[in-house]
């Protein structure tokens, strides 16, 4: 599997891990856009949003609350952004499905 983010998940590749279980592993982001940037990230490899299926349903739940309790975790008690880049003109760049948990400080809208 040449997939970047199944690699990190299976320790090929080395991260720095904030939160796991068995269905997802989360971890910082290399390239941090606010003082918090988490990557939540299935274990199971999905390509992204538009690949996942009614199969998937629970998994994605799990994502979302998992997302808010590393929130909750990180002391981001004033608000956060989940974010889910999708395809190319969603701005995704790697095709294994994730999260990004961003706060910290004031996001601005409409994101660009
Ligand atoms: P996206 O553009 O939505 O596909 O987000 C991919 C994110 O993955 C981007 O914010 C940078 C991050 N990223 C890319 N390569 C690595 C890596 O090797 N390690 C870590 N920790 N993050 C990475």
């Amino acid at each position: 599997m040449s997939c970047l983010f199944c690699k990190i998940v299976e320790g090929k590749i080395p991260s720095t891990a904030v939160y796991q279980d068995e269905f997802l592993y989360a971890f910082a982001d290399v390239n941090p856009q606010a003082p918090v940037h988490v990557l939540i990230v299935p274990r199971e490899h999905i390509a992204s949003l538009s690949d996942a299926n009614e199969k998937n349903r629970e998994l994605l739940g799990h994502l979302l609350l998992a997302a808010a309790k590393i929130a909750r975790d990180k002391d981001l008690a004033k608000g956060y952004r989940i974010v889910v880049n999708t395809g190319e003109d969603g701005g995704q760049s790697v095709e294994h499905l994730h999260l990004h948990l961003l706060g910290g400080r004031q996001l601005s809208w409409p994101p660009g």
